[in-house]
This record gives C-alpha cells, sequence and structure tokens, in this order.
C-alpha cells in the first residue's frame, strides 16, 4: 500500500498523551482428518490466524505478521503480507507458535504473541461445543499504541471495512466476558470474606493472649495468690 506522504518532516514526532487501542483475534482452528495419514503421518488440518475484534482492515497499519511454527515443519518462518493474516498446514503435534505483527510506521516497535496450537479437544469443553469436527481455539487480545506517530494515528484511524456484512467471531466473546466477570465477583466474594473469617481468628488469637498476658503478670505481682511460685 502507498503510505501518505504528507507529514513533513517531524511525522516522526508522538502524539503525547495519546492512546490508541486496536482489539484482535487470535488461535487457531482444527480439522481431524479421522485417522493418520499414510504418507507423513499427519493427523489435522489447522489454521492459525489473527484478525480484528472489530470490522477494520488492518492492512492500513500492519505491515506483515510473521508465523513462526516447530522445527519440525519445513521453512518455519512464515511471512503474511496482506490479510487475511493466516496460515493453514496439516500436521501431527501441538507446539506454541509465535506471531510477530509488524507495522508500517517503523517507529512502532513489532508486537509478539504467543499461542499454543491446539489440535485436540480437552476431555472437559467449557462454554459454546465445536461447529462439527471444527475445533477453536482462540484469544482476545487489545495492541495499545502509546504515543503514536502522525503517521501512524492517521494509519490507524484511516481503516476501511472488511465486509459489508456482519463481523462474526467462533468465540462469543462477549458471553466469554459475563462469565469471566461472573467468576471474578465470585471468587472476590469468597476472598473476602475468607480474609474476615481470617481476621476474627487473629482477634481472638490476640484477645487470649492478653487475657494470659493480664493473668501472668497478676501472678508475678501476687505470688502467693497462684501456682506459680519463684524458685
Ligand atoms: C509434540 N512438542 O511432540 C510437540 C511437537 C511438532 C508437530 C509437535 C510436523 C509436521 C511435518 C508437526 O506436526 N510437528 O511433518 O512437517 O507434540
Amino acid at each position: 500500500m502507498s503510505l501518505p506522504t504528507d507529514f513533513g518532516p517531524d511525522s516522526g514526532g508522538r502524539i503525547k498523551g495519546l492512546t490508541v487501542v486496536k482489539p484482535i483475534v487470535y488461535g487457531n482452528i482444527a480439522r481431524y482428518f479421522g485417522k493418520k495419514r499414510e504418507e507423513d503421518g499427519h493427523t489435522h488440518q489447522w489454521t492459525v490466524y489473527v484478525k480484528p475484534y472489530t470490522n477494520e482492515d488492518m492492512s492500513s497499519y500492519i505491515k506483515k505478521v510473521h508465523f513462526k511454527l516447530h522445527e519440525s515443519y519445513a521453512n518455519p518462518n512464515r511471512i503474511v503480507t496482506k490479510p487475511p493474516y493466516e496460515l493453514t498446514e496439516t500436521g501431527w503435534g501441538e507446539f506454541e507458535i509465535v506471531i510477530k505483527l509488524y507495522f508500517h510506521d517503523p517507529n512502532e516497535r513489532p508486537v509478539t504473541l504467543y499461542h499454543i496450537l491446539k489440535l485436540f479437544q480437552s476431555p472437559v469443553t467449557e462454554g459454546t461445543p465445536p461447529v462439527g469436527r471444527t475445533l477453536v481455539s482462540e484469544s482476545y487480545e487489545e495492541i495499545v499504541f502509546q504515543e503514536p506517530t502522525q503517521l501512524m494515528q492517521h494509519l490507524l484511524n484511516n481503516v476501511k471495512p472488511i465486509t459489508n456484512g456482519q463481523w462474526t467471531h467462533e468465540t462469543n466473546f462477549e458471553e466469554k466476558k459475563e462469565k469471566t466477570l461472573e467468576k471474578i465477583v465470585v471468587a472476590q466474594t469468597k476472598v473476602r470474606s475468607e480474609i474476615s473469617e481470617l481476621k476474627e481468628k487473629l482477634h481472638l488469637a490476640k484477645e487470649t493472649i492478653a487475657k494470659f498476658k493480664e493473668e501472668i503478670s497478676k501472678l508475678q505481682n501476687n505470688p502467693g495468690s497462684g501456682i506459680l511460685t519463684s524458685v
């Protein structure tokens, strides 16, 4: 793509106090062949990807996406220069994929994401079950641009929609957000009540200590009155 050129000699200067956030979704889908392939032992086809959370064409500010695969793959360093930022492969095993996003503005440092390629369905799956035989493992993230340059701000603000239709995801992130929030509230309540129980115990323990101390000093001041006698 051609970059705007009207930012003058100062375009390298950063815009103080400005933060631009771009929500993204990254992860993989995978499909089991149904059997192990004779020729190479591969069992799955999978696609790893990075896509925008909202209906925005990220190519206005993303220069390329680097997917680093396991060394068992031929040419493990795969570069994708235009959307969709995805890579389809076949294989037999799970491993960590390093995803590095590069931006058009060279002042902007690349962003690195780590995704564990998932091929095998866990015994207990949370949330919505996969459609058919396709497994989905994806995460929500936010790229935060702190004090971008004017050039980068321009690129970030001038994004086109990808589709005129609805932009949807395999994962219902709104539902996930609500459920996660509920879990946090439950955990918070539990931790709070444990803290107050422990405080109560501590309070009782302190009271008991104080009582004993009082007893001791009484007995020390008045030795004849108790079982304690000085030797
Ligand atoms: C495992 N630690 O043992 C992992 C490594 C590597 C998966 C998984 C290679 C495909 C090909 C492939 O699927 N590697 O032949 O190119 O589970």
